[in-house]
């Protein structure tokens, strides 16, 4: 596998109110750092390729700006963008600390469409819907090269672009902080920037202009958090099938149910299976073949998957019984599925938060991804 890094995603540090207190976030930049160390030890069975997007040409940071602006709202960009020096600044809070929501612009509280607030305490509650999603000094830079690996990582899933000599090969990109939770206008659940929303329309982007027809994508969710955010912005598209397994009622509580199918011309594309708490593999595996059927089916040109590690075990964020072994088994039903096995794919890191669980986890669901080929 191809793997994606970029040391800008470990800069952002942030706190979250998490079981009634504050605390450091629990999606760190040591999960990074032992998913590096687990695949750079397995060389050369999987290739680590280190970008840097700080770096990066004026023209490719101009390009990911505008990939990112067309895929999020002004506004809430230029939030993320500034908000922590503006409190810093106004002395709320010290350079290291972290920028918080206070009060959201909730149903029932507003009469008609609130408007974003003018005092800075206000703002970021206008600009999120948890407080798992507090934006610190690096945060912005985190994002962007976040967005940015999930927008390489599409550009070389593109047949026959960009140096890879075998352009059908799968990529896998250790995104930081992940993305499936936010959606155009809001933060939540350690997410920023959708990186899968990000992918989808670097996809078509690169894909090349004398070929006309829309593109199929396939998205295939597979944290144990509905990715709402993702679902939010494709729902009414036609072109793009999202699919997840995940905690029957668990977090983000009000998305994820069965009846959430998609609207418009986009009816259909949209699948929920949510799973009850402290399912084991064999559970998770049938609701992932209907999953990976109906993805099948769709005949998509490109499959995404948004990879989370909280189905395991022991994590403190999911309630699910997988085991390390039982990724390999997962990853080759997904990559072995009917209408699929041809299709090139690009992996997206979500959530999973057992430190030293994380590289077992990823190097058991690659050896079953590489083996199903
Ligand atoms: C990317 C990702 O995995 N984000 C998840 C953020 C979840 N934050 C809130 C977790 C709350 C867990 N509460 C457990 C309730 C058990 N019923
Ligand atoms: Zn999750």
């Amino acid at each position: 596998m191809l793997v994606l890094h970029d040391e800008a995603t470990l800069l952002h540090e942030t706190i979250e109110i998490l079981n009634g207190e504050s605390m450091r976030a629990l999606e760190s930049p040591s999960r990074i750092l032992q998913l590096v160390s687990a695949i750079s030890q397995a060389h050369p069975v999987h290739e680590l390729r280190v970008l840097s997007s700080t770096s990066a040409s004026l023209e490719n940071i101009q390009a990911l700006h505008d990939l990112v602006a067309s895929t999020h709202d002004k506004q809430y960009l230029e939030h993320l963008r500034t908000i922590h020096a503006a409190w810093v600044k106004a002395g709320i809070i010290q350079q290291s600390g972290s920028v918080l929501p206070e009060c959201f612009p909730l149903q029932g509280l507003t009469i008609g469409t609130p408007k974003p607030p003018r005092d800075l305490n206000a703002r970021p509650g206008y600009f999120a819907f948890d407080l798992s999603t507090g934006i610190a000094e690096h945060t912005w830079t985190s994002a962007l090269a976040s967005a940015n690996l999930a927008a390489e990582g599409a550009k070389l899933i593109v047949r026959g672009r960009d140096g890879l000599k075998d352009p059908t090969k799968d990529v896998l990109a250790l995104c930081r902080p992940p993305g499936h939770h936010c959606t155009t206008n809001l933060a939540g659940g350690y997410c920023y920037l959708n990186n899968a929303v990000v992918a989808v329309e670097a996809l078509r982007h690169w894909t090349t202009p004398d070929d006309k027809r829309p593109l199929r994508i396939a998205i295939l969710d597979l944290d144990f958090h509905h990715g709402n955010g993702t679902q939010s912005y494709f729902y009414k598209d036609p072109k793009v099938f999202y699919a997840s397994v995940h905690g029957d009622g668990e977090y983000p509580y009000y998305t994820g149910g069965e009846e959430e199918t998609g609207e418009g011309d986009g009816i259909g594309t949209n699948l929920n299976l949510p799973l009850p708490l402290v399912s084991s593999l064999e559970a998770y595996l049938e609701k992932l073949e209907v999953a990976m059927d109906r993805l099948g089916s769709f005949k998509p040109d490109y499959l995404l998957v948004s990879l989370g590690f909280d189905t395991y075990e022991h994590d403190p964020l999911g309630a699910f019984a997988i085991k390390t072994a039982d990724y390999r088994v997962i990853a080759e039903k997904a990559r072995t599925a009917a209408g699929l096995k041809s299709v090139p794919a690009l992996l997206l890191l979500e959530g999973g938060y057992v430190l030293d669980a994380l590289g077992p986890n990823m190097l058991s669901f690659l050896a079953g991804w590489e083996t199903a080929k």
